[in-house]
C-alpha cells in the first residue's frame, strides 16, 4: 500500500541531502534554492523501501519563514522523518515542525540524526538521548547523507513504521488538496497534491473547490509515471484540460462531486500550545486563510474564515500567528452561526447533528436553525436588491429544489421574491421623471437598463436600438404612417427624421411583429392582438 512521508526539521539540518541520498533525487530544483543552499518550496521524490513499500516523500523547507509551506506539505501525510543535525541537536523549527505534525495527527515517525560523519561518539549519544526524549518511542537512526552511513538501517526503520498502519480514509470520497499547479507543453494545466482519500483515474469528473467548477481528469501520474488510477496515500499529478493555470493554486481542492462543500465556518475542539489570539491563520489542507476565533466554552471554538475551505468532520487544522499557537479537530464543517458548548460536546462524543442540508436515504434533511439562517441571508439580499427587480437568484446548491418550497418566497423564473412583491422606482422616481421629460421621436440614450425596462412595462417609454428610448406618443405617430411596401427612405421622409432614427423605429416594428423586411421594403403584418 502506498504511503506519503514528509520530512521535518530545522534549517540546514540535512533534510534535502538525506532525501537525495535515499532516493537519488535532488528536490531543491529552484535556481534560488540552489543559489542560497536552502529549500524554499516543497520537493517531491519516490522512495521504494526494501519490503516493497512505496513511499512518496515530501521534502519541506526548514526556514522559519517557510513554516506555512511546511504545513501545506505535511497535511495528509502518513508518517514523517524528523531530521536532526547530530552536532546541533534540536533547534526552534525542530520543535515547531514536531508540534505541527502532532497537531495534524501524524503519529508514525522516525528520527534521523544526520551529519554523523562529523561528530564524535559522545556528541552523537547526547543527540540520541535528546531525540529519544523529544519523540518517545520513535526509532532513532544515526546517518550521514554525505557518506551514506546508516541509510540501510534508516530504510529498515521506515519500513517497519510504514508497515504498522494503513493510510486512513482510503474509502472516503475523493479529496486531493492542490499544492502545486503548472503548465506542461502538449498536456496543459497539471495539479499535484497528496491524495487524502478515495482514488482518481483517467476520465473522472471532479469538482474544483472552492471555485465550484466541474473538471474532467485527462490523465493521472504518480511520480512522473502514468497510471490508470491512483489510490489514496500517494502523491498524484492530474492533467485538467480546459483549466487555465491561473484558475488553480495551492489551497484549492479537487473533490468527488457532491461529496464536500466549501464552508466559511468550522466548529473545532482546540488543542492549545500557547494563547490563541482572536485572529489567526487557519491551515487546512493546503490552504492558509485568515480567521476570527470565537471561543465557545474552555475547549471549543468557531473559526470564522475570511475565505472558504472544504473540510470534513475529524479533519485537523493548524492555527498560526507569528508562530504555531495551536490546532483543532473539526467537529462540524457546516455549523450553525450560534455555537454552543452543548452542541460541541455532543459532536465530540460522536453524535450526528445535521445542520446544513445533507442527504439521508435520498432525501434532503436540514435543521430548522439552518433554514432560519438561510431566510435571514435571503432577506438581506432582497433588501439590497434593485427595487426595480426585488428578487434574488435561486441558490445554486443541489438542495435548492428541496429547500426552496420551505422558504415562503415566491418563485418567478430563476429568482425568488417576497410574495406579491412588485417593482418600485424607489429613489429613482426623479430620474424617471427627468428621462420622461426628454423623450420624443429622437432616441435618447438610457444608461439605466433596469429603469428603461421598468418604464416600458408601465407604458411610459418605448425602447429602441441598443439602449435608446422614445416616447410612446412618438411610437404611435410613427406607427400611424406605416403603409405596405414602405422603404426606409420613404418612412424617413414621411416622419421627418434622420436615417438612423428611422432605422431604429423600423427594427422595433419588426421586433413587435408589425412589419417584416423584404428586400428594401417593409411588408405590413397583421397586428398581433394586444
Ligand atoms: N558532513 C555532512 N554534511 C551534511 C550532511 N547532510 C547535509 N549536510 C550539509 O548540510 C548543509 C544543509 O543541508 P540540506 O540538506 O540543504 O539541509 P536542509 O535541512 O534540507 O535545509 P533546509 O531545507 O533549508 O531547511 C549542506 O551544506 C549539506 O551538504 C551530512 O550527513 N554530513
Ligand atoms: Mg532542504
Amino acid at each position: 500500500m502506498p504511503l506519503t512521508m514528509a520530512t521535518a526539521g530545522h534549517i540546514d539540518h540535512g533534510k534535502t541531502t538525506l532525501v537525495e541520498a535515499l532516493t537519488g533525487k535532488n528536490t531543491d530544483r529552484l535556481p534560488e534554492e540552489q543559489a542560497r543552499g536552502i529549500s524554499i518550496d516543497l520537493g517531491y521524490a519516490p522512495l521504494a523501501l526494501p519490503d516493497g513499500t512505496q513511499l512518496s516523500v515530501v521534502d519541506v523547507p526548514g526556514h522559519e519563514r517557510f513554516v506555512r509551506t511546511m504545513v501545506a506539505g505535511a497535511t495528509g501525510v502518513d508518517l514523517f522523518l524528523l531530521v536532526v543535525d547530530a552536532n546541533e541537536g534540536a533547534r526552534p523549527q525542530t520543535h515547531e515542525h514536531l508540534a505541527v505534525l502532532r497537531l495534524l495527527g501524524v503519529e508514525r515517525r522516525v528520527v534521523a540524526l544526520t551529519k554523523s560523519d562529523v561528530v564524535d561518539d559522545e556528541t552523537l549519544e547526547l543527540a540520541r538521548a535528546e531525540a529519544e526524549e523529544l519523540v518517545p518511542g520513535a526509532p532513532v537512526v544515526a546517518v550521514s547523507g554525505r557518506t551514506g552511513a546508516g541509510l540501510d538501517e534508516l530504510r529498515e526503520a521506515l519500513a517497519s513504521v510504514a508497515r504498522a498502519q494503513e493510510h486512513e480514509g482510503r474509502d472516503a470520497p475523493t479529496r486531493l488538496y492542490v499544492d502545486r499547479a503548472f503548465t506542461l507543453r502538449g498536456i496543459g494545466t497539471v495539479a499535484t497534491g497528496t491524495l487524502w482519500s478515495g482514488s482518481v483515474g483517467e476520465g473522472d469528473e471532479l469538482r474544483l473547490e472552492p471555485r465550484g467548477r466541474d473538471v474532467r481528469v485527462r490523465s493521472v501520474q504518480v511520480h512522473d509515471r502514468p497510471v490508470e488510477r491512483a489510490e489514496a496515500g500517494q502523491r498524484v499529478a492530474v492533467a485538467l484540460p480546459g483549466v487555465e493555470r491561473r484558475d488553480l493554486r495551492r489551497g484549492d481542492v479537487l473533490v468527488a462531486p457532491g461529496a464536500y462543500r466549501p464552508s466559511y465556518r468550522l466548529d473545532v475542539v482546540l488543542a492549545e500550545l500557547a494563547d490563541v489570539p482572536a485572529r489567526v491563520h487557519v491551515h487546512h489542507g493546503t490552504a492558509d486563510v485568515l480567521a476570527r476565533v470565537v471561543r465557545v466554552g474552555d475547549r471549543f471554538a468557531q473559526l470564522r474564515l475570511a475565505a472558504p475551505v472544504v473540510a470534513a468532520r475529524g479533519d485537523r487544522v493548524v492555527l498560526r500567528a507569528a508562530t504555531t499557537v495551536g490546532g483543532g479537530t473539526v467537529l462540524d464543517p457546516h455549523p450553525p452561526r450560534h455555537a454552543s458548548v452543548e452542541r460541541m460536546e455532543l459532536l465530540e462524543r460522536g453524535e450526528t447533528l445535521v445542520h446544513a442540508p445533507e442527504r439521508a436515504d435520498g432525501d434532503w434533511v436540514w435543521s430548522q436553525e439552518w433554514l432560519e439562517e438561510l431566510r435571514v441571508d435571503l432577506d438581506r439580499a432582497i433588501d439590497a436588491a434593485d427595487p426595480l427587480d426585488p428578487g434574488v437568484p435561486i441558490p445554486a446548491a443541489e438542495w435548492a429544489k428541496a429547500v426552496v418550497p420551505h422558504l415562503g418566497l415566491e418563485r418567478r423564473g430563476a429568482k425568488l421574491y417576497r410574495p406579491g412583491a412588485a417593482a418600485e422606482l424607489g429613489t429613482r422616481a426623479d430620474a424617471a421623471a427627468a428621462l420622461e421629460a426628454q423623450l420624443g421621436i429622437e432616441p435618447v440614450k438610457v444608461d439605466d437598463a433596469a429603469l428603461a425596462r421598468f418604464l416600458e412595462e408601465q407604458g411610459r417609454l418605448v425602447r429602441v436600438g441598443d439602449g435608446y428610448a422614445i416616447s410612446p406618443a412618438a411610437y404611435e405617430q410613427a406607427h400611424s404612417i406605416l403603409v405596405d411596401g414602405i422603404t426606409l427612405a420613404q418612412f424617413r421622409d414621411a416622419l421627418g427624421v434622420g436615417r438612423r432614427t428611422a432605422q431604429m423605429l423600423l427594427e422595433r416594428f419588426d421586433a413587435d411583429g408589425l412589419t417584416r423586411r423584404v428586400g428594401d421594403e417593409r411588408v405590413l403584418r397583421r397586428r398581433r392582438p394586444q
